[in-house]
């Protein structure tokens, strides 16, 4: 991986060492080049045992980059506040780095591999020395799948062993399993990039203006560099999850996506799985732990960020949730919006990330609570008192970033189905694509097929969140809430959903649907209520897999029929319902250049298919 090799480079074996090391090969030869190139003072080997993780929070808390949390309140939970600047995922620093330029792109930045390595190896060279490294084995998945998808993780930073403790399986029965079956694994660096001088003090949280997160997809594997926040330093989740397992799937025939999964279990008892995709901070969490307004209707959770899918012996596509954990959106959850999470959170050994903090040591955010306590210390750590905000700011500031984070072991929640636990996953009936639109986009659609569905997904769209860096609320295509997450060309992964659906037993395969919680009128005011309401839409979706109600083609799709949407005892006018369930022909005449303007980017190798689909829904509508 380096070529350099110098005197001072120290070797793995010569450094003070805790945990026991792997004996994996190839696992030892990378140890030793990233020693030799990183020069951290010590290594630790991660076991990902409880005792493990106390040992490091209470490092951590006496570093000052942890707090402990009142334990009444929120059971051996810690508290961290980032850096200002280190808050959120960086899709401007984010890379594919493909051999093959034409492997990525246009929705990705590129560079070659070589320059790219040669930059970072400059960034990475010392870049841990007065830190520990710590190896984290882990695997994203189940141990006992068919085909386990393992992982190393190496980082300079105990935040984020604590973090991918929870977050996926992590530790020595992972190495273990590695070693007995001779596994490979993908390598994936981290470093939060800030050395440690002899007798300089370390800040709460480490990390540098220079930031990077690389994805090398033909090598199959990941170089995060300056950054300690989730997205950008748990490489087991976006980096590899969905980047690299993207890539994986295009080339094995499956599907790795930004979807939750949940059972939806009917009056009559009867199992409908949905996957459903939306951007970042549009919900997915509260859909996957939704609770239903409606009679005798029940969720159940299986993931809320990530679906793995594959076909089974039986011709239909299984969804699997290759983590453990929820690293959910702490704003606007509360035991209305989302009591199943919170009740989750309330049970503890947590992490908080850039949330506010009480002075009896509890957690509080925006939308928790109707009254904003009395005092608070925010995520920059100020003091606020009353309604005044924050000391030495203004009163309009949040207590809670917008990004800040919850991070829970998914078995925490009391409506976790049992499939969770099955390797093979569940039959998904329903695919549910969303995104946040003001307008022009109606409250559900079905596809008309396949391939219909692919164009709703490859087309969507979604007002910008403060999930990602940079400004909030501008409208950007959302291929299939993959945007920032594809590990290689947009075109290519758009004709891998159609391909998929070409192999498939077309009965077998899921339906497709389109969804918007968020249209406004006029005055900007929600037309829907959202939250466990969407129960509603749910229950539509199941009914129309049963064949039980009826649907209206449409240009743009298939709609509810009149009195289709079970709106009993939802306080709605007929306005709003007509105004949420309806589509304006003009709003979608506008929408056919949009949507060809979209497809222009992807080049030469746009889909057919897709233009085909385009052009139907142009004629379709017609003219004015
Ligand atoms: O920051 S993460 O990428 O982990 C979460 C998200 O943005 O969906
Ligand atoms: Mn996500």
């Amino acid at each position: 991986m380096f070529n350099e090799s110098e005197s001072r480079r120290p070797l793995r074996s010569s450094l003070p060492s805790t945990g026991s090391a792997p004996t994996h090969p190839r696992l030892l030869a990378w140890l030793d080049e990233v020693v030799a190139l990183c020069r951290p003072d010590a290594i630790h080997y991660c076991d990902g045992s409880a005792e493990e993780a106390d040992r490091l929070a209470r490092q951590l808390i006496e570093s000052g980059t942890l707090i402990r949390l009142n334990d009444e309140l929120v059971p051996n939970s810690v508290y961290a506040r980032t850096d200002p600047d280190d808050v959120a995922r960086v899709e401007d620093q984010t890379f594919i780095c493909s051999e093959d330029e034409r492997n990525a792109g246009p929705t990705n930045n590129w560079m070659d591999p070589a320059q790219m390595k040669r930059i970072m190896s400059d960034l990475y060279d010392g870049c841990m020395v007065g830190r520990t490294l710590y190896v984290m084995p882990f695997c994203m998945g189940h141990l006992d799948a068919a085909d386990p998808k393992f992982g190393v993780e190496v980082s300079d930073s105990a935040y984020v062993v604590l973090s991918m403790r929870i977050m996926t399986r992590m530790g020595r029965e992972v190495l273990e399993t590695m070693e007995e079956t001779e596994a490979d694994f993908v390598p994936c660096l981290h470093s939060v990039g800030m050395p440690l001088e002899p007798g300089q003090a370390d800040v709460p949280w480490p990390c540098n203006e220079t930031k990077y997160i690389v994805h090398f997809t033909d090598e199959k594997m990941v170089w995060s560099y300056g950054s300690g926040y989730g997205g950008n330093s748990l490489l087991g989740k976006k980096c590899y999850a969905l980047r690299i397992a993207s890539v994986m799937a295009r080339d094995e025939g499956w599907l790795a996506e930004h979807m939750l999964i949940l059972k939806l279990i009917s009056p009559e008892g009867r199992a409908f799985h949905i996957a459903a995709a939306f951007p970042s901070a549009c919900g997915k969490t509260n859909l996957a732990m939704l609770d239903p307004t409606i009679e005798g209707w029940r969720v159940e959770t299986l993931g809320d960020d990530i679906a793995w899918m594959r076909f089974g012996q039986d011709g239909r596509l299984y969804a699997t949730n290759p983590e453990t954990g929820f690293f959910g959106v702490a704003p606007g959850t509360s035991f209305e919006t989302n009591p199943n999470a919170m009740t989750a959170i309330r049970k503890g050994n947590s992490i908080f990330t850039n949330v506010a903090m009480t002075p009896e040591g509890d957690i509080w955010w925006e939308g928790m609570t109707k009254d904003k306590p009395e005092t608070l210390s925010d995520w920059k750590g100020r003091a606020w008192h009353g309604k005044s905000g924050p000391e030495g700011g203004r009163p309009e500031e949040k207590a809670a970033h917008p990004n800040s984070r919850f991070c829970t072991p998914i078995e925490q929640c009391t409506i976790l189905a049992d499939e969770y636990h099955d390797p093979a996953g569940v039959p998904i009936d329903a695919i549910i694509f969303g995104g946040r639109r003001e307008n022009t986009v109606p409250l559900v659609t079905q596809s008309r097929d396949w391939r219909h569905g692919v164009f709703m997904g490859a087309t969507c769209s979604s007002e910008s969140t403060a999930a990602a860096k940079g400004a909030v609320g501008v409208l950007r295509r959302d291929p299939m809430a993959m945007l920032p997450f594809i590990g290689y060309h947009v075109a290519d992964y758009v004709q891998h959903w159609i391909d998929i659906g070409k192999g498939a037993e077309q009965s077998k395969l899921p339906k497709i649907f389109y969804v918007n919680w968020f249209r406004r009128d006029e005055d900007g005011r929600f037309m829907w209520p959202g939250f466990g309401e969407n129960s509603r839409v749910l229950k539509w979706i199941a009914q129309r897999i049963a064949g039980e109600v009826d649907a209206m083609e449409t240009p743009i799709g298939l709609l509810p029929a009149e009195g289709g949407i079970d709106v009993d005892g939802l306080e709605i006018s007929d306005e709003d319902l007509a105004g949420v369930l309806g589509y304006q022909e003009h709003e979608w005449r506008d929408e056919v250049p949009r949507i060809g303007r979209w497809f222009d980017s992807f080049g030469w190798r746009l889909p057919r298919e897709m233009v085909d689909e385009l052009l139907q829904l142009e004629t379709a509508l017609g003219r004015e």
